[in-house]
């Protein structure tokens, strides 16, 4: 028993952290289900570092040095509870099992549960930036028992990115299933943020008439400034590509329905659960559900749109739509930060919102430059009630609203969709509104269903009899 670590599970993700791990001085035990994988690892990275590869469970297990770490990196799902039921069955009291896969929080917590009664240690983590953030340095979101952070944690922060500043993007999320739950709400932020850059570059396309060569280059030119992201930059390169075959613009190659694996569609779930307003990111996971919706996309080809020659979009809105996408962008992150406040009051987790935005900083996918505000944002006043609160925020969006609301309504005007933009702004505006229509939904639901209301001026809960004399009853 040698091993530091454990990793089971090598496919692309298993595989690059357990290279991670031994690149950075680790004796990594490694193990798959078929022995292929192990055995191709040794063979081709062998080399970078001290490996113990291992053909059964059990001797997997025996050859990690106690108390034991093993780390699970397969599928999501009934493979992973298969996985740590056999770890399980051969570690011993004080060992650990750290899931990286992408599990639902839920699940997470169960496992946490049923392995604490067992006298093992559980952290569910999540693990951002792919297959090559896994092998450079991930985003790394660990939950779990304090006690499994202490001993556990270091060996993550070394093989963890690093921020600018030097800090890993590593840091103990929270007890249980805090840290997948974090990894999902990270999941649904970056799909919020993808569709708003789908719009932007849309309404580059067709609402101004733009190639994507030239809308490439403008990308490129956010890129230096607050829009600084691995998106926005993945963004200008995917633009520019040339499809091979046909010498076409990469993207009018694709067919353009957008597939998703779920986490999207999890964080929304979770938050109408919470009650939580992330309308950003379900009108992202409905966007793409609306690009795959064949049978009614076809139906309604023939729809009638505005007329494009009474409709010019002028280059001036180029920078209006830069405006526009960093606001619906703050707005995103916003209610992002929102569900994962709202979860720790729920499940007791007490996470550190400006630590968690500063886990995002580098090694994942929605890694972006305006993180680092965010996360002072947070650091100052942790009480802020709403990102958009920050005296930052609320001036940046003060400063761009303008643009903002000229997009949405030049959008709407010639026919471009942007749920996201169109939603954000809205969100906003709900926000900021002294009163809102909410007042009206209060009477209608007395009204059929005598539902009460409250009142402004005294406390207290009040039916009106609608049906009889239309008193007003305290209750
Ligand atoms: P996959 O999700 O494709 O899973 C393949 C691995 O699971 C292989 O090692 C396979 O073994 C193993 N496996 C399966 Br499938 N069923 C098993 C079972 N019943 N018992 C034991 N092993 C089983 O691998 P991946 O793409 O490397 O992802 C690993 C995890 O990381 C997943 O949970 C995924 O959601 C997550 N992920 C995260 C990111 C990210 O950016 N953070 C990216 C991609 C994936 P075999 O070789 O014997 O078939």
């Amino acid at each position: 028993s040698s091993a530091d670590i454990g990793v089971t599970g090598l496919a692309v993700m298993g595989r690059n952290l357990a290279r991670n791990f031994a690149r950075n001085g680790y004796t990594v035990a490694i193990h798959n289900r078929s022995y292929a994988r192990t055995q191709e690892l040794v063979d081709q990275f062998g080399n970078e570092g001290s490996f113990v590869a291992t053909e059964t469970v059990a001797e997997f297990v025996k050859s990690l040095r106690r108390p034991r770490k093993a780390m699970i990196m397969v599928q999501a799902g009934t493979a992973t509870d298969t996985v740590i039921e056999a770890l399980a069955e051969h570690m011993e009291p004080g060992d650990m099992i750290i899931d990286g896969g992408n599990a639902h929080f839920a699940d997470t917590r169960r496992r946490e549960a049923a392995l604490r009664k067992r006298d093992l240690l559980f952290v569910g983590t999540g693990v951002s930036g792919g297959e090559e953030g896994a092998l450079l340095g991930p985003a790394i979101m660990p939950g779990g028992a304090t006690e499994a952070y202490a001993s556990l944690g270091p060996m993550l922060e070394s093989i963890a990115a690093r921020a600018a500043d030097g800090t890993p993007c590593c840091s103990h999320v929270g007890p249980d299933g805090a840290g997948h739950f974090v990894k999902m709400v990270h999941n649904g932020i970056e799909y919020s943020d993808m569709q708003l850059i789908g719009e932007a570059y849309d309404l580059l396309r067709r609402g101004i008439g733009l190639e994507p060569r030239r809308i490439s280059e403008i990308f490129a030119e956010w890129n230096k400034g607050e829009l600084d992201s691995y998106l926005i930059e993945i963004t200008a390169e995917v633009l520019a590509h040339t499809d091979a075959e046909t010498g076409s613009s990469f993207v009018d190659v694709i067919v353009d329905q957008a597939a998703q694996k779920g986490t999207g569609r999890w964080t929304v779930q979770n938050a109408l659960n919470l009650g939580v307003p992330v309308t950003g990111i379900a009108e992202a996971t409905f966007a793409r559900a609306l690009s795959s919706g064949n049978v009614q996309r076809e139906a309604a080809r023939q729809l009638a749109g505005p007329n494009p020659a009474e409709h010019e979009v002028s280059e001036d809105m180029i920078d209006d739509v830069r405006q526009a996408l960093f606001a619906s962008k703050i707005v995103a992150y916003a209610q992002g930060f929102d569900q994962i406040a709202a979860a720790s009051a729920e499940y007791d987790w007490n996470i550190d919102l400006g630590a968690c935005a500063s886990l995002w900083r580098e090694g994942c996918i929605i890694r972006a430059r305006f993180l680092d505000r965010i996360t002072e944002a947070w650091g100052a006043n942790p009480a802020l009630g709403s990102l958009l609160a920050a005296e930052e925020f609320s001036s940046a969006i003060a400063q761009t609203q303008d643009s903002w609301r000229r997009v949405v309504a030049t959008a709407a005007r010639v026919g471009v969709p942007t749920p996201g933009f169109s939603s954000a702004l809205s969100y906003y505006d709900g926000l900021r509104s002294e009163r809102l229509p909410a007042a009206l939904i209060q009477g209608q639901r007395d009204f059929f269903g005598a539902h009460t209301y409250r009142r402004i001026d005294k406390d207290g809960t009040f039916h009106t009899d609608w049906s009889g004399d239309r008193s007003e009853l305290s209750l």
